[in-house]
């Protein structure tokens, strides 16, 4: 099993530069490198990577996307003058040429098909690489934007041609859109391509049709191209998310790939004087850890852009601390997307719902002004039902002006904010057996008896007539201790085996009392829970399962009663991302308590990816109790934070989906992250 995080970073690319004034070109410098090196040193994260070595990238290689006129162009600038290159420089949109530009380009495509060698070859699971120039603008024989060599798409032709890799996802999360990258693959099915950019309207640079939402790749590759065109700026943590959960996740599941690439640029974060975006650091190790469930693993981040160097060095840490495996910090403040983003994501899923099952259900209208592609109205008419996407969006506005009156200010005081220290232990067992693989890689808890009366004062007024069971003493004995230990911060999660899942109800309740603020409960299966659970707003309760249709009181106790009960893998994974996770972004939740039945109709391994998805919620604090003791080494193997293979069959039934299309008609105006279109 391929273990370790792969690190990039050569001196050798910095030696370019700009050399004369040139506006446009002033922001890409050689201490964008420096900078997030630096900090990753700072924060002892490099020693903890396995450093990986640079070389020269072929012509050959370079030819996998360029054409031979082109390089013996770009070639020729390495023995040019001043004069020479400005000419040069400006044959071609926004890029500057330095007598070592061609050296630093070679290297910085060698870096990256080192970074794909070693995940391929599983010398490492996933890595970044700290390049420039960056690639994800430059064509077949152009450059553009910064960039000379497409970095991210020679890589995808060269795993497809190295190792026949068959699907390839490329995520190009900067915030220009990689055109480059895109007119590579449109007519290529093997290859899908999911990149947002600053748009507004074809006002941003580089002002494209190409870029717009409509726009789904050609031929064999029609559906394989995603654009997620931001149509204003100071877009956040919020926006990023929901165009991940509604639009990138179930697609990629659904696509299946077995090597992701990321265009990895940073000028969507916060500060940036290109982006204008708001997106905090930690946002990326967020879009890093739901990822990193897919592909096996196997995750190449590669660097784009990213102007704002302290903005940059930040979020390139917490994307390399959620590659490690790294507790990443919870997503504060108010969780509402904007409504321009969200009617980007509404006609983005609408244009290609007939390409993808995990859209199918859903209605299909593109935002109202579609047709027209003036999609500004939202909001100057003052949707009434979309107030807080529209004060979302104003807040917005005023944080960006005042983080940037003292940008360096703002950063100390957030990051002091959301660091997170990792617990000690990982993964803690109570009583699991002695004959498990990863015993020795877990820490092991002492159970203790627990009396009756004990459990009677934590539930207040609740019925308690399940309380006479025995069992259910026994698995709270176990319980206990470890929500103990996770609420100290001595161990991150936990597995148990209870034969009663009424125990999760009891779980969550004394979180509640020993400190967790907030909770979120999961059931898989049927269970007993007590009225003061339910009624509880600090504990969000979310019950799948198969019985006739139960009530719903509150919009703290949610249950999904699928239609139908087999196969439930697909339908699973989209109630995650189209429902659950999004309700427990909102509620931020300090811990997570899963508990899972006996013959749910679920694969392990899709347990294995809702056990890593939902660690995104809570510093990675998560309690597994399980009813089957044959689920408990799959379990313990994700906690440890082991790789997961893909999900098989998938698919998404649709009288399961329409239960979570009304649920959601039902609860949008409590959960405002579940609003993903604008009627
Ligand atoms: N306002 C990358 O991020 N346009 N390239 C600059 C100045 C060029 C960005 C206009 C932006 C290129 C890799
Ligand atoms: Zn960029």
């Amino acid at each position: 099993m391929a273990s370790g995080t792969g690190l990039i970073n050569n001196e050798q690319m910095m030696s370019y530069n700009l050399l004369w004034d040139y506006p446009v070109c002033s922001i890409e410098i050689p201490e964008r490198l420096s900078t997030s090196y630096e900090k990753l040193k700072y924060y002892g994260l490099v020693e903890r990577c396995i450093p990986l070595s640079v070389r020269e990238a072929t012509e050959e290689e370079i030819m996998l996307v360029h054409s031979l006129d082109y390089i013996e162009a770009v070639k020729s600038t390495a023995s040019m003058n001043i004069e020479e290159l400005k000419t040069f420089s400006y044959n071609y949109n926004d890029v500057y040429f330095h007598p070592n530009s061609y050296l630093c380009a070679k290297m910085s495509l060698g870096a990256t098909l080192q970074l794909v060698d070693a995940v391929m070859l599983s010398r490492v699971r996933n890595g970044m690489a700290l390049v420039r120039p960056p690639g994800h603008h430059s064509q077949k024989s152009e450059a553009c934007g910064f960039c000379v060599f497409n970095n991210v798409a020679i890589a995808a032709n060269y795993a497809k041609k190295t190792y026949g890799t068959k699907r390839i996802l490329i995520v190009d999360w900067d915030v220009h859109h990689g055109q480059g990258t895109q007119y590579t693959f449109e007519e290529d099915p093997s290859i899908l391509y999911f990149s947002w950019h600053r748009y507004e309207h074809q006002q941003f640079w580089p002002n494209l049709k190409d870029s717009d939402y409509d726009v789904v790749g050609k031929g064999r590759g029609t559906g394989f191209n995603i654009n997620i065109p931001w149509n204003k700026v100071g877009m956040g943590n919020a926006d990023y998310l929901a165009a991940f959960l509604y639009v990138l996740l179930p697609m990629a599941y659904e696509f299946n790939p077995e090597l992701i690439l990321v265009s990895a640029g940073f000028d969507s974060a916060i500060g940036d004087p290109e982006g204008e975006m708001c997106a905090t650091p930690e946002c990326f190790a967020h879009l890093t850890q739901l990822l990193m469930p897919l592909a096996n693993g196997k995750l190449c981040v590669v660097l784009e852009g990213g102007y704002n160097l302290r903005s940059l060095s930040e979020s390139v840490c917490m994307t390399v601390r959620a590659l490690l495996g790294d507790p990443v910090p919870p997503l504060v403040g108010q969780m509402v997307p904007c409504i321009s983003a969200i009617e980007t994501i509404q006609n983005v899923r609408a244009v290609h719902q007939q390409y993808w099952n995990f859209l199918k259900y859903h209605d299909s209208v593109f935002s109202k002004d579609s047709n027209t592609k003036k999609l500004n109205l939202g909001i100057e008419e003052g949707n009434p039902e979309s107030n807080d996407a529209s004060n979302a969006e104003e807040k917005k506005l005023t944080m960006i002006s005042e983080v940037n009156q003292d940008f360096d200010e703002f950063m100390d005081s957030h990051m002091k904010k959301v660091l997170v220290l990792a617990p000690p232990a990982r993964t803690a067992l109570v009583g699991c057996g002695e004959k498990l693989t990863k015993l020795d890689q877990c820490l092991q808890v002492e159970e203790k008896k627990i009396t009756l009366e004990e459990v009677g004062i934590l539930i207040s007024g609740g019925d308690c007539a399940h309380l006479k069971d025995e069992n259910l003493l026994l698995s709270l004995g176990k319980i206990f201790p470890l929500i103990d230990k996770i609420t100290k911060r001595e161990v991150r999660n936990g597995v148990v085996v209870s034969p009663t899942l009424s125990s999760g109800a009891f779980a969550a309740r004394y979180s509640t009392t020993v400190g967790a603020s907030k909770v979120l409960l999961l059931l898989l299966g049927e269970a007993d829970i007590p009225t003061d659970v339910k009624d509880d707003e600090k504990i969000l309760v979310m019950q799948i399962y198969g019985k006739q249709d139960v009530k719903r009181q509150s919009n703290y106790y949610i249950p999904i009663c699928w239609k139908e009960h087999n196969e439930l893998d697909g339908d699973l994974l989209y109630a995650l991302f189209g429902f659950i996770l999004p309700l427990a972004y909102e509620h931020q939740p300090e811990l997570v308590i899963l508990t899972v039945g006996s013959n749910i109709g679920i694969q392990a391994v899709t347990l294995a990816h809702l056990t890593h998805l939902l660690q995104v919620l809570s510093e990675g604090r998560i309690l597994v109790i399980s009813q089957a003791s044959d689920l408990v080494e799959t379990l313990i193997s994700s906690l440890l934070g082991d790789p997961t293979s893909a999900v098989r069959p998938f698919v998404l039934k649709q009288e399961n989906a329409l239960v979570l299309v009304k649920l959601r008609q039902e609860l949008k105006q409590h959960w405002k992250l579940l609003q993903n279109s604008i009627n």
